[in-house]
């Protein structure tokens, strides 16, 4: 009888194989799905063509979430932190009604209260900074009895441009329900925000009222 195939070599060039693919198979098993991102679109650099916006977790870090703009075939990105609860959808805004659309990104999401940073196209993909030109813009909005937290956009300005105003107050008193608190007024440019006005304001509720929509 003669011997036929050396059968040993096939065996382990077959077996890396089988260990390539096994290597592979967790990244495409229906067992650990992609984690879910959304999409919405927005006009961020103002030539009236939707470009697409989307938020999806970062793989490469915990609590992070990557901010994508796509322009025509250019990607720009950015890492801001995520929500506990997962990515959000941004809101998109027109923050100093330039034509050119900003976005409310949620950072994160406490008991009452909402954590945003606004991103635009200030020079490549950056989020509205203070006029530090380092510290970014906190955006809050929530309330509960004892905390309030609103922002709005008032277009009739000495500037002539949109500005954006945010609320905070604390209740000051739980029998009469009065609060004290902060209205402060900014002026984006550049995806630069400049304080115009800020002052103390203590009364009832209403007086620190903001419509989100009003900056659509
Ligand atoms: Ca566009
Ligand atoms: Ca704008």
């Amino acid at each position: 009888m003669r011997s036929v195939v050396p059968v040993p070599v096939p065996v382990p060039v077959l077996a890396l194989v089988t260990g390539l693919l096994a290597l592979g198979a967790p990244v495409a098993s229906a067992a650990t799905p992609a984690p879910a991102s959304v999409t919405v679109q927005a006009d961020v650099n103002g030539d009236g063509v939707p470009d697409r916006v989307v938020v999806s977790p970062a793989t490469d870090a915990a609590n992070q979430q990557i901010l994508t703009v796509t322009i025509g075939r250019t990607n720009y990105v950015a890492h801001t932190a995520m929500p506990y609860f997962g990515v959000q959808a941004p809101k998109v805004v027109d923050i100093n009604l330039d034509g050119k659309q900003e976005l409310i990104v949620t950072e994160d999401i406490g008991a009452h209260t909402y954590w945003y940073s606004v991103w635009g196209m200030f020079g490549g993909l950056r989020p509205v900074r203070l006029a530090d030109q380092v510290t970014k813009l906190q955006l809050l909005e929530g309330e509960s009895v004892g905390e309030l937290a609103r922002y709005n956009c008032n277009d009739y300005t000495p500037s002539g441009r949109r500005q954006l105003v945010t609320y905070t107050a604390q209740l000051a008193d739980p029998n009469t329900l009065m609060y004290t608190g902060h209205r402060v007024t900014y002026d984006i440019v550049n995806g630069i925000a400049t304080v115009t006005n800020a002052f103390a304001l203590s009364g009832p509720q209403i007086i620190f009222y903001g419509d989100p929509s009003s900056c659509l």
